[in-house]
């Protein structure tokens, strides 16, 4: 049975009691095993023996991407390599990629994580679940069909590449869930609503991830294909998907908090917040042999609830995701998320999630356009109509984040479609400085 599948759950004392046990344990390991630990603990005049319990967490130094990439390629692993079954890596646009080991227990533990985030979207081993996010280094595609396995149901492993042939097989295999990347689900509806075989398709679920998506992106996805969105999140340093998920409520990701620790830390002081107060997220593996990391910053910024949801379940809740810190664009000294301008855009109706935004410097003055797909109903050769439309979405784009940008509308499928984590901004002041 998967944990949590009943909703039954550990109370909040619990938990704490277990995490700290496992914590404890696991620092005790990390000193031993992990030079790198045992030299950052010492710098810090930190002995295992210090760490009783979770309410010592923030005594223990962060680790940070720079950390993996120093110790490139194996040097924070915590066994033997000959324990390691598998390994990931991500490689980033810059410096070297971030590789994460795997012992057959991990793959176990994020088989079960990944499990009953498919659980809790209402899937299990009647289900055929199509899984199409990329298979390789990248963590999507075997960490989602590990866990879909794990759950006993019939797991298609189509990755990305052919989506009409992935919309035939969804067809022909009368496929029931999906998992993939919320911009290519998108994607795929455009397919399925091109090839005019909607009436088809069984599918109920979809569990989305790997990159920001907007509420208003998920309900858009839940109307436009008849079916019910989950949001998975989860980062290769920690496991891969399934470090948390949304139940039915949409209220905040579940995080499964007896394998990974969470904290949310104040932007620039890295002091703890409390909770709902908007910082960094942190996580401490606390099961994890391979390659297990304390206090590692994830730069993702969220809030956290340790309130009981209304679905019954007692594991905190991390709120949907405003960006990475390292997203966040300072044009002309304003802070602007590219979530922002998604949440604008599809508040106002008539156009599509699609948008690309170009910032540029011209006369030492940052610039902003921002390209945007309208939907075929409202995409016209009426120029005064257009032009209306575009300073009404240059209006509504300005109230958003506060900063004037140049809008230029497209006509609907002429923005470059992604099949992994969508790009929505194109920053060339880098190029010039
Ligand atoms: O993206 C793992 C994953 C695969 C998660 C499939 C969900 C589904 P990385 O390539 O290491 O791992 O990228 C991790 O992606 O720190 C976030 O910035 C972002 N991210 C992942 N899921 C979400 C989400 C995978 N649901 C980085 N919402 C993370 C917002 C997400 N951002």
């Amino acid at each position: 049975m998967i944990w949590n599948e009943t909703k039954e759950c550990m109370s909040r004392d619990e938990m704490t009691a277990l995490q700290s046990k496992r914590l404890v344990k696991q620092v005790d390991n990390v000193y031993h095993s992990v030079e790198f630990y045992r030299k950052k603990m010492q710098a810090v005049g930190l002995e295992p023996g210090d760490i009783k319990g979770i309410e010592d967490l923030y005594k223990l130094p962060f680790t940070t991407k720079d950390d993996l990439r120093d110790n490139y390629p194996f040097g924070l692993f915590a066994v033997p390599k000959s324990q390691i079954v598998r390994v990931h890596a991500s490689s980033g646009t810059t410096g070297k990629a971030t590789v994460v080991g795997y012992t057959r227990k991990d793959i176990e533990t994020w088989s079960e994580s990944v499990a009953r985030c498919i659980t809790m979207a209402g899937l299990g081993h009647e289900d055929v679940i199509q899984i199409a996010y990329g298979y390789g280094l990248f963590t999507g595609g075997l960490g989602a069909h590990y866990g879909a396995e794990h759950v006993g149901a019939t797991v298609v492993p189509q990755s990305t590449g052919n989506t009409k042939k992935l919309v035939t097989m969804m067809q022909d295999f009368g496929v029931t869930g999906i998992m993939c990347t919320p911009s290519y689900l998108l994607h795929i509806a455009e397919v399925i609503e091109e090839m005019g075989v909607k009436d088809q398709i069984k599918l109920r679920a979809a569990i989305c991830g790997a990159e920001p998506w907007t509420e208003k992106m998920r309900l858009q996805i839940e109307e436009r294909l008849g079916i019910k969105a989950h949001d998975i999140y989860g980062l290769s340093e920690i496991m891969g998907p399934g470090v948390a998920c949304d139940c039915e409520f949409h209220k905040g990701l579940h995080v499964w908090e007896d394998y990974y620790l969470p904290e949310i830390v104040a932007q620039g002081t890295y002091e703890p917040l409390g909770d709902d107060e908007v910082g960094e997220l942190v996580f401490t593996n606390l099961q994890k042999e391979g390659i297990p990391l304390i206090r590692y910053r994830t730069k993702d910024l969220t809030s956290i609830s340790h309130k009981k949801c209304e679905c019954g379940r007692t594991a905190a809740r991390i709120s949907r995701f405003r960006g990475r810190s390292d997203d966040m664009l300072i044009i002309r000294g304003v802070n602007v998320f590219p979530s922002q301008i998604e949440t604008a855009l599809l508040e106002m109706g008539g156009v599509t999630p699609h948008y690309l935004m170009i910032v540029d410097r011209v006369n030492n003055l940052d610039t902003l356009e921002v390209q945007v797909e309208l939907d075929s109903d409202t995409f016209s050769d009426e120029i005064k109509e257009m032009e209306k439309l575009t300073k009404k979405i240059a209006t509504a784009i300005q109230h958003a984040i506060g900063l004037a940008v140049k809008v230029k509308l497209v006509a609907p499928k002429t923005l470059e479609r992604s099949e992994g984590k969508s790009k929505h901004v194109i920053d060339r002041r880098n190029l010039l400085d």
